[in-house]
């Protein structure tokens, strides 16, 4: 071998040696940043946890809360009604809010023992006027709900119409869970079912309105030939206080103004409250039905997490 041709050979070993130191470095390096990603995850996850944790133990002080009220009157100037602001909790922050979720029409109020409620069915049809959604939508949730298959005209749908559809599903027949399950029942699209989702809500059982915590477009529904600048007035009386019982809304309406007494009250028993937490870089939160039984225990009746 000539000088020349070792040289070469020494040359080309130098450089497959630092060819595996280099790669050996690159595999540490990929090792190290796959550690760190682990680590990353385990603190995500571990973060995810403890801020579910929080905004659960937010939920049930609001469940607690509820509990101390008094029963007789609900109304938004009570402890349970104010917001609970970002405190710290564990590291990381927590706030929450309750709502009174009978100030809201309770869809499932349309149909009871499987029949068609016609004094609903009129608070309903007031409500969808009042916010420009044609009421003949109204007939497709009452198929939707009742327990025969009968189409109600015009605008009713029952299983056939339902199964004509691609994919096909059946009617209901039973009450709402939610108020989503409107994106089932014909004729309601996204853009009438968000217009009307600040007034309505699913409850497990049929309810009474609260008239110290409903909106004025739900007051407007409520009462036949109350117009809606004088149902902004009531509510504006309610900012110093509240009515104190049936009779006291009814002093306040004028002549003329008809309600029935077995659909509103000024007390409530179904609450929706609102948790969010964060924690590091996570944030998380809860949504709950909370129903305050009348022996004094306030039970979830459902939990939902809320996506952000
Ligand atoms: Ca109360
Ligand atoms: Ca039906």
């Amino acid at each position: 071998m000539s000088g020349k041709q070792r040289r070469k050979q020494r040359g080309a070993a130098v450089i497959t040696a630092l060819l595996i130191v280099a790669l050996a470095a690159t595999t540490a390096s990929f090792m190290m940043w796959q550690n760190y990603l682990w680590l990353r995850q385990v603190e995500n996850l571990d973060a995810q946890a403890q801020a579910r944790w929080t905004a659960r133990a937010a939920i049930n002080w609001g469940r607690a809360v509820l509990e101390e009220d008094k029963r007789d009157v609900d109304h938004n100037g009570e402890q349970w009604a104010t917001l609970l602001p970002p405190l710290a909790a564990e590291g990381g922050k927590v706030a929450g809010a309750i709502r009174d979720a009978q100030g809201l029409f309770n869809l499932n109020n349309l149909v009871r023992d499987g029949k068609v409620s016609q004094g609903d069915v009129v608070i309903l049809t007031r409500l969808m006027i009042a916010l420009e959604i044609d009421p003949n939508l109204i007939n497709a949730l009452l198929d939707w709900m009742d327990a025969d298959s009968e189409v109600t005209y015009p605008g009713g749908a029952e299983d056939m119409q339902y199964l004509a559809l691609d994919p096909p599903y059946r009617a209901a027949n039973r009450a709402l869970n939610d108020v989503d399950d409107l994106y089932r029942v014909q004729g309601f699209r996204q853009e009438q079912i968000e217009r009307l989702r600040p007034f309505v809500v699913a409850l497990p059982l049929a309810t009474t309105i609260n008239v110290n915590t409903a909106p004025a477009e739900v007051l407007v529904a409520l009462c036949a030939g109350l117009p809606l600048a004088e149902a902004k007035k009531l509510v504006e009386l309610r900012t110093d206080g509240h009515f104190k019982d049936q009779a006291d809304f009814r002093k306040n309406l004028a002549e003329g103004i008809q309600l029935r007494d077995e659909d509103y009250n000024v007390n409530s028993g179904f609450f929706i409250a609102t948790a969010r937490a964060r924690q590091g870089r996570v944030q998380t939160g809860y949504q709950a039905l909370l129903e305050r039984l009348a022996e004094g225990k306030t039970t979830i009746v459902w939990l939902k997490q809320i996506e952000e």
